[in-house]
């Protein structure tokens, strides 16, 4: 898969370096690029906002240099991938999606956002995505770019060393992770729960899943499929 990245601080995608995706790129299997938006500046200052019109507070992105950028790197094959809180949620379904393309190219947007105009533009030749992490405002598009990114290349064919560990995980199977343990079988006066101890595989898958709808349940109810909604006690059971 080919990535470009655009940003004004490059620097903060130094991260995908470390870890997992920077074994995805040592590997080949992930062909990264982080450019510097001022690069298509061609001002002295390297100017790359302005006020907004109609007012308010904060600065901009001017268009000129998203268009060239864009231009430049958005083949017709590409998605467009625009990390910002106006967004729709990210989830792994986008993930999972995205992880089947050749081409992303992720636009990071800083101060009040990038003109409406670029992102129009680009979406009369290339698919465009704008999507949010939550319900809450980060500072500009890169940390988000970080999230989604290391949640699509995970999901590249040959990436896991063991791909049965994506099939298990929250959000995978709709609901959230069961809890885990691991030894000693006693710590702090806190013990393992026992059927995870015996060698009850079917108890042990049954437990968990009664797990997972417990949790799911107290912290994101919203995820639970109607049929678990007419079985509170199954939830209730397992706390
Ligand atoms: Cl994708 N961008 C910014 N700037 N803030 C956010 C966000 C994205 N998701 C949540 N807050």
């Amino acid at each position: 898969m080919r990535v470009d990245v655009v940003s004004i601080f490059p620097a903060y995608l130094d991260a995908l370096d470390l870890s997992l995706p920077g074994k995805a790129r040592r590997s080949g299997l992930l062909d990264l690029r982080v450019h510097d938006l001022r690069d298509w500046t061609h001002d002295r200052h390297r100017t790359v906002d302005d006020a907004p019109y109609g007012g308010g507070a904060g600065m901009v992105m001017r268009p000129e240099p998203w268009g060239e950028a864009l231009d430049a790197l958005a083949t017709d094959d590409a998605v467009l991938v625009v990390p910002t809180p106006a967004g729709v949620p990210f989830t792994q379904i986008h993930a999972r999606a995205l992880a089947a393309e050749e081409h992303l190219v992720v636009a990071c947007g800083r101060y009040e956002g990038i003109d409406q105009r670029v992102l129009d533009h680009a979406a009369t030749r290339v698919r465009v995505l704008e999507v949010s992490l939550g319900d809450y405002v980060l500072n500009g598009g890169e940390v988000a770019a970080l999230a989604v990114l290391e949640a699509v290349v995970r999901l590249l064919p040959g990436f896991m060393g063991n791909p049965d560990s994506l099939l298990e995980e929250s959000h995978e199977s709709g609901l959230l992770e069961y809890p885990v343990y691991t030894r000693p079988p006693s710590w702090r006066g806190l013990e393992v729960p026992e059927v995870l101890l015996g060698g009850d595989h079917g108890a042990i898958e049954r437990w968990r899943h009664t797990q997972s709808l417990a949790r799911t349940a107290a912290r994101r109810p919203d995820l639970l499929p109607p049929s678990a909604l007419l079985a509170p006690a199954t939830v209730t059971d397992a706390q």
